[in-house]
């Protein structure tokens, strides 16, 4: 089995190849792929020096499964180079999300509709994934109506540079701009680009990716998606309103018994979700459960997760491990 991690050097990548180890994914030999300008680049992982390689040479090889971390041009131009070699590709970009021909992935919800024909998948976008995450069950038992979103989003999703930005506004050094605006001690209501209706690309993501996850157009959705100056996680003040009444207590058994998902939920104690303690870990994190005593039928949650592990790296890894486990490689 060949592995091939493409945009090896990025944020991304770099956490792929984290939890890929912690995993410990099985493969017989590993390709680390990126961009010209790291061709030739020595990385040493699991104790062993790996040249980078280019993205030609990547697909001479013909890799069983490549998962992509290298932006959406690059995943259009190469994602069906690697599916004509017969390569699965993962694929972390926005490229192919919204493609009818495209199945888009979290592996708890949907894997189930992976085809041993569908040789490029879609990661869903991170905020996107930790909220149907979470939501899941509770759709399951009560069917959902409409969905509210604010998010409180890390500059890691940004990637690097953004990163970088904040470290040298932190420092008092000047910051190579990645944002209009200051990050540090501040608040962006702007992710991504805005589009005609006044919404941002990621709000849209979000309306978007979670209706296609579902099955399900007849599902509201709307959001306002934030960047604020914070690293280890993507936070998601959720507002829910199902198609059923439902129990609290339930709510909490339905969400403490969903795999992937973690209830910490006990205010009285001050434990709650919180990118801090959510950092470097799998699962998605969920608190703050109440009623919304507004209005019938809704719930408020709040729900955070490691934008770079399950909004990235560790939900492609699941997708890969699925194939292998359904023998689709
Ligand atoms: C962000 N959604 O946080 C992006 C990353 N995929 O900006």
């Amino acid at each position: 089995m060949k592995l091939a991690v493409v945009g090896a050097t990025g944020l991304v990548g770099t956490e792929i190849l984290e939890v890929l180890a912690e995993h410990n994914f099985p493969y017989d030999e590993l390709l680390l792929v990126a961009s010209e300008r790291s061709v030739g680049k020595q990385i040493e992982y699991k104790g062993k020096k790996h040249t980078v390689i280019g993205l030609a040479d990547a697909v001479a090889a013909k890799p069983e499964i490549a998962i992509f971390s290298a932006g959406g041009s690059t995943s259009l131009e190469w994602a069906p180079k690697f599916a004509a070699a017969g390569t699965f590709v993962i694929d972390n970009s926005s490229a192919w999300r919204m493609d009818a021909t495209k199945k888009l992935v979290v592996p708890e919800i949907n894997a189930k509709e992976i085809g041993s024909e569908d040789k490029i998948i879609a990661n869903p976008n991170c905020s996107t994934i930790q909220m149907v995450l979470a939501l899941e069950p509770l759709r399951q038992r009560y069917g959902i109506k409409r969905v509210v979103v604010s998010t409180y989003q890390s500059v890691t999703g940004t990637g690097k540079a953004a990163v970088d930005q904040m470290m040298a506004e932190r420092a008092g050094t000047t910051p190579e701009m990645v944002y209009p605006h200051k990050i540090d001690m501040n608040v962006l209501p702007h992710i991504d680009v805005f589009q005609p209706n006044g919404y941002t690309k990621e709000e849209m993501k979000m309306i978007n990716e979670t209706k296609k996850i579902f099955s399900d157009d007849t599902i509201k959705v709307t959001a306002t998606t934030v960047r604020i100056p914070t690293m280890g996680g993507h936070s998601e003040a959720v507002n829910v309103e199902f198609k059923e009444d439902f129990d609290l207590t339930e709510v909490r058994s339905l969400l403490e018994a969903a795999p992937g998902v973690i209830v910490q939920d006990d205010p009285a104690n001050f434990v709650y979700p919180m990118p801090i303690t959510a950092h470097k870990k799998d699962e998605v994190f969920v608190g703050r459960l109440r009623r919304d005593e507004s209005q019938a039928n809704t719930l408020n949650m709040w729900i955070v997760a490691d934008n770079l592990r399950k909004g990235a790296a560790t939900n492609a890894v699941q997708i890969a491990e699925y194939l292998l486990e359904n023998k689709l490689v």
